[in-house]
């Protein structure tokens, strides 16, 4: 529990400006629905702080440890699981162990810390989204689903190595849309004929096994977990990022079949995160995250959470607002570009707006868009991201529905008196995942 803060609405004006217009510089004590993720900001259960009571902290061999693996291997099947602090230090490893300079990396979308730790090892992330991912309007059941016949031309056609194939379930840059198991299904048959391995990027990997049940033929009778199980045995590893499906504040992990590259990934884990039996995170972690993986696969709480997420979407595009049809598992994404046709690309129409959310209601979010995957070319000019999205994401177990009513407002307001938002303009930035650091004004 948490006292709410009201900041004024002059204070906020001033707030926002001395973090420049980022709101990731700002301090949570002054928002007041913090929407910016749902990654390491759910609301553990009693059953997991229960379990972290009993958390081993021993170096080596912590009986912790044991029931965090029992529980991956449970749902993943996979033969080594490696513990780590986050999903980007799970990244890192892989790219590091798996990737050379020159490599293609192909996935339905990279998400930005994945395309980064790729692209820092000299290999290149190609993005293949299916084409039904690139109306943000237009509905489809499996907007998340990987361009099948572009992979199999990429490995057709050879002349350079991809060392992997990844996917992002659910896809998380392009509108938190699932991937189906059919899907899942044609990558790895791809794969398998020329001999690459899949891995599937698995942050959201319940809500996935979700929206097939609900979506595609044949899994309205299985339950979360079942489904969940039978997309991982598609697959030859992931990456996990625990902060999100397994319902915790910090942790991560990678897993594997090849004995080889495990081997490799653990010698690189000890260098940075830890010994392989706690990579990172304390034993209370791990047991948090066990008992996490178990809880986000409940079909009760799956019903809810997927049904609360809709309902934001459903309440702004009744009123018109242009979001990511159908409404994605863990957030609701505005196409900013849609909602301000007269700011430019270049302009950080996503910025912008999430800018306005914070001054008229002290609302959080992200953007998703030119700031995060656009760059500046070396003539000054600002290359665009292929969309501009403004995600509006849920933590778990944390916001009612009241709370949710009053986020639908404060879009409704904004929304009424768009025409009188201004673009952006940078005046700092890093050089690499610049959205988190990144200073900005308003466009002259
Ligand atoms: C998020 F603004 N996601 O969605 P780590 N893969 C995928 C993710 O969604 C993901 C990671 C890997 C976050 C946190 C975040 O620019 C940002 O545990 C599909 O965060 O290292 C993380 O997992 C990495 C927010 C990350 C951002 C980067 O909100």
């Amino acid at each position: 529990m948490e006292p709410i803060r009201q900041r004024t609405r002059a204070e906020r004006e001033r707030l926002l400006e001395e973090a420049g217009f980022n709101l990731f510089l700002l301090n949570s004590d002054d928002i007041l629905i913090d929407l910016l993720t749902d990654s390491g900001t759910n609301a553990m259960s009693t059953e997991q702080w229960a379990a972290m009571m009993r958390g081993d902290e021993s170096y080596a061999g912590s009986p912790s440890f044991a029931r965090f693996r029992a529980a991956v291997q449970g749902i993943t099947g996979f033969r080594h699981v490696i513990p780590t602090h986050q999903g980007r230090a799970a990244e890192r490893i892989l790219f590091h162990v798996m990737c050379r300079r020159g490599d293609v990396v192909p996935n339905n979308t990279h998400f930005d810390t994945t395309r980064a730790n790729c692209e820092y090892v000299g290999a290149e992330a190609l993005d293949l989204p299916a084409p039904e991912g690139a109306e943000t309007g237009r509905p489809h059941p499996f907007k998340g689903n990987l361009d099948t016949a572009r992979l199999a031309e990429l490995l057709e056609r050879g002349g350079k190595r991809v060392p992997l194939v990844m996917l992002t379930v659910t896809n998380n840059s392009g509108g938190g849309q699932p991937v189906s198991m059919a899907n899942i299904r044609a990558v790895k048959a791809i794969c398998a004929r020329h001999g690459v391995p899949v891995y599937l990027d698995a942050c959201r990997f319940a809500e996935n096994a979700y929206f097939i049940k609900l979506r595609e033929p044949g899994y309205a009778g299985k339950t979360p977990r079942e489904i969940a199980q039978e997309m991982f045995s598609l697959a030859d590893g992931c990456t996990m990022s625990a902060k999100k499906d397994a319902i915790v504040n910090i942790g991560g992990f990678l897993c594997t079949n090849d004995d080889a590259v495990a081997q490799a990934e653990k010698d690189l884990l000890i260098l940075t995160e830890g010994f392989p039996t706690y990579g990172g995170l304390a034993g209370r972690d791990l047991e948090a995250i066990a008992v996490g993986l178990e809880e986000g696969l409940e079909e009760e709480y799956l019903r809810y959470r997927i049904a609360s997420t809709a309902y934001l979407g459903d309440h702004i595009a009744a009123a018109g607002v242009p979001i990511v049809q159908p409404p994605g598992g863990h957030a609701i994404y505005i196409d900013a570009r849609a909602f301000l046709p007269h700011i430019p690309p270049a302009q950080f129409p996503g910025v912008a707006l999430a800018a306005e959310l914070y001054v008229e209601g002290g609302i959080r979010s992200v953007e998703i868009g030119t700031l995060m995957f656009g760059e500046r070319g070396a003539d000054g000019e600002e290359r665009p991201a292929a969309q501009d999205l403004l995600r509006l994401a849920i933590p778990r177990r944390v916001y009612t529905q009241s709370h949710i009513d009053y986020v639908v407002e404060v879009i409704l307001e904004v929304w009424r008196r768009r025409e009188a938002i201004r673009g952006l303009e940078l005046t700092y930035q890093a050089p690499f995942l610049r959205h988190f650091t990144a200073r900005l004004r308003r466009a002259a």
